[in-house]
């Protein structure tokens, strides 16, 4: 405690195109201790997501090089900086992404976004966004990571940097868990579980008896899926590009599954409409694709569908649809972190998970170590894998 620590961690020295292709570089680091406000935690799984992805290719407005990727991980907190109350040193911790202030009174100073009547309208906390999202820490505006062969300083990501056997966290992104909580399991609830299920109750509010379509059958797409069924949807149609994900989409519970390849150029959203009879009540995207939002859309039924976006387009892209779309009662909306608030939220995720009755596993298709990250890259850009879980 106190001093900095040399460690090893993936580096993303620029962005790539080609991300799968010796996509990070191994190096040592040095990781300053944490400052006023902030935590260090020792980092024992990461798990990659689709969006470190994005960001690695450089499709990511607010990306920045070189850094540290990773947001989905758990570890263990090695020390506090000063201040620091709702952690210590040897609990177990998931980092969140979307931070969690718990400023809900009507001081100037607290958070613009979670205070006084706005308590409770969003999980989005401003609290410390305009420093995540700049790669650096508030207390001094530098980030805590250095290159130990050249000296350079590497920015942070998403506030969690989770690429790195240490890191340094504000203590508003640390999620305290139970003292049991398996670690090399939980790190998915750092980001896309809980994105997944979260669409579906917090966001959407599917009930009993919808109608449900998922686009895109990746680990978000999944999640969403398995959220449904557990709602009580009593038809949930997959769409994916690839024909490999009917089989891995039926055991999370699709009751079809649907390649808008094999249709030519109809439109998927006209095919959605006419197997349901109007359209469903629900649909997310979890592609990404701009195309495939307005198809999700459009898939709805008019009156009240309701279409979610989750996945992440890349900079400069945009949406669009037809006005009348909305008019005639179709919602467009869309959900970062499943709606969660991170702090208190992510700590009952984990307990539901040990009392079975959220599972984790199935999500877990690889674990590589942290040499062979950039074989998650791979993995994941082949459609091979969902989460592969990088051992630190
Ligand atoms: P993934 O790469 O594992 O899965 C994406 C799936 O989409 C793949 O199965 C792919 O075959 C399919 N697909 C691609 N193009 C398609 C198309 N045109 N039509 C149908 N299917 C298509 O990704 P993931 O980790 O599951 O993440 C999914 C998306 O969610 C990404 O965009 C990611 O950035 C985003 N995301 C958002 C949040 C949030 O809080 N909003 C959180 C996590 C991830
Ligand atoms: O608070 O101003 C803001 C913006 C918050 C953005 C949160 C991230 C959005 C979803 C991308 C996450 C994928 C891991
Ligand atoms: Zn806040």
């Amino acid at each position: 405690a106190g001093k900095p620590i040399e460690c090893d961690a993936a580096i993303a020295w620029e962005p790539k195109k080609e991300y799968w292709k010796d996509a990070l570089t191994i190096e040592k680091v040095i990781v300053d201790p944490p400052g006023p406000g902030e935590v260090r935690v020792k980092i024992t799984h990461a798990a990659l997501c689709h969006t470190d992805a994005f960001t690695l290719e450089g499709s990511d407005p607010e990306g920045l090089f070189p850094a540290v990727l990773g947001h989905e991980a758990a570890g263990i907190v090695e020390s506090v900086g000063e201040g620091v109350t709702t952690v210590k040193p040897g609990d177990k911790v998931i980092p969140c992404y979307q931070a969690e202030c718990f400023e809900h009174d009507q001081h100037s100073d607290h958070c613009p976004r979670c205070r006084g009547y706005r308590v409770g309208k969003t999980n989005l906390c401003g609290k410390i966004r305009p420093y995540t999202g700049a790669g650096v820490m508030k207390s001094d505006g530098k980030p805590r990571f250095r290159s130990a062969r050249t000296g350079e300083a590497l920015y942070h990501y998403m506030g969690v940097s989770a690429f790195s056997q240490y890191t340094v966290l504000h203590e508003e992104s640390c999620a305290k868990i139970r003292d049991d909580a398996p670690l090399e399991t939980m790190n998915l609830l750092g980001c896309g579980l809980a994105t997944g299920w979260g669409a579906v109750q917090n966001t959407a509010k599917v009930e009993p008896e919808s109608i449900c379509a998922i686009f895109g059958m990746g680990t978000v797409g999944l999640a969403v899926i398995e959220a449904c069924k557990r709602a009580g949807a009593k038809q949930i149609i997959g769409v994916d590009l690839d024909d490999n994900k009917k089989s891995l989409a039926e055991e999370f519970g699709v009751t079809d599954f649907v390649n808008p390849t094999k249709f030519g150029d109809r439109p998927i959203q006209e095919v959605l409409v006419e197997m349901t009879g109007g359209g469903v009540d629900y649909s997310f995207d979890c592609t990404g694709n701009v195309k495939v939002m307005r198809s999700a859309l459009e898939a709805c039924h008019i009156g009240w569908g309701k279409s979610v976006v989750i996945g992440v387009a890349g900079a400069g892209q945009e949406i669009s649809t037809r006005p009348f779309q909305l008019v005639t009662g179709r919602v467009w909306m869309g959900t970062a972190f499943g709606g969660f608030k991170s702090r208190s939220e992510v700590p009952k995720l984990v307990d539901q998970c040990m009392a079975g009755e959220l599972k984790v596993d199935p999500y877990i298709t690889h674990q590589v170590n942290l040499s062979n990250i950039n074989r998650a890259f791979e993995l994941m850009h082949n459609g091979e894998s969902l989460r592969t879980v990088i051992y630190m």
